[in-house]
């Protein structure tokens, strides 16, 4: 590995702890001297957000599971040409709320949409572009639901079942699996200090292997 920038993603199913530990991540490379760009998927600039609004709001609850599949491409487009691949070649550290690991768990093993299907479109957007270290934060499906159900009203996917988020957690744990070197698998279940001390060490390693 070089001294050159990252680009790091926190994964997860609903309630996982991906804003909490975000917060922890920054800091952690802001005392490192990377201060990295915050951003997050869907989303991550103003079309993007736009897109986000149509994705997780209710105004399109019949929405044909391609055409999610699409638009959350769509927005990946937008957001790695014109904010993370820039962010990444000026050398600035990125670090993002969700990428396409979300899309292989939700599309693929939330909905149902074929992962070849899947692959397909991120070659299309990526051509081999893929986060250098992926943080999953990982618990049972039940445990996330019942954090994320304290807050405010359920967006579009927070309303599915708790079958479709168990299929979301057994499709990341997969791609873990498969993809050792870039995944990190948090035990999430844990307090709030437990996962922040598994967060850190992470981090740190990652730090001295990349510099
Ligand atoms: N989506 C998709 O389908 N396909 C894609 O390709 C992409 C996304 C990119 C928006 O994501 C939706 O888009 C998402 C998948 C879909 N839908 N779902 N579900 P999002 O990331 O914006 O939304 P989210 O998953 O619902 O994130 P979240 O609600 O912000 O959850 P979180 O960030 O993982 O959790 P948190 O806010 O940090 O923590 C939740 C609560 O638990 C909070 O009160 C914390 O204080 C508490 N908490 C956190 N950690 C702990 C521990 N360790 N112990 C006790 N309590 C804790």
């Amino acid at each position: 590995m070089t001294g050159k920038s990252a680009f790091i993603t926190l994964e997860g199913i609903e309630g996982a702890g991906k804003s909490t530990c975000m917060a922890l991540v920054a800091r952690l490379l802001e005392q490192a001297g990377r201060p990295p760009l915050q951003t997050r998927e869907p989303g991550g600039t103003p079309l993007g957000e736009a897109l986000r609004e149509l994705l997780l709001g209710h105004r399109h609850e019949g929405m044909a599971d391609d055409t999610e599949l699409l638009l959350m491409f769509a927005a990946r487009a937008e957001h790695l040409q014109n904010r993370i691949l820039p962010a990444l070649e000026a050398g600035r550290w990125v670090l993002c709320d969700r990428f396409t690991d979300a899309t292989y768990a939700y599309q693929g093993g939330g909905r149902g949409i074929d992962l070849g299907r899947i692959e397909v479109l991120e070659q299309w957007v990526q051509r081999g572009f893929r986060p250098h270290l992926t943080l999953l934060l990982d618990l049972p499906a039940e445990v996330g639901l019942e954090r994320a159900g304290r807050r405010s009203a359920p967006d579009r996917f927070e309303k599915e079942t708790l079958d479709f988020f168990r299929r979301v957690r057994e499709t990341y744990l997969d791609l873990a699996r498969k993809q050792p070197e870039r995944f990190r698998v948090i035990d999430a279940a844990l307090s709030l200090e437990e996962v922040g001390t598994q967060v850190s060490r992470v981090i740190r390693d990652f730090l001295e292997a990349w510099s």
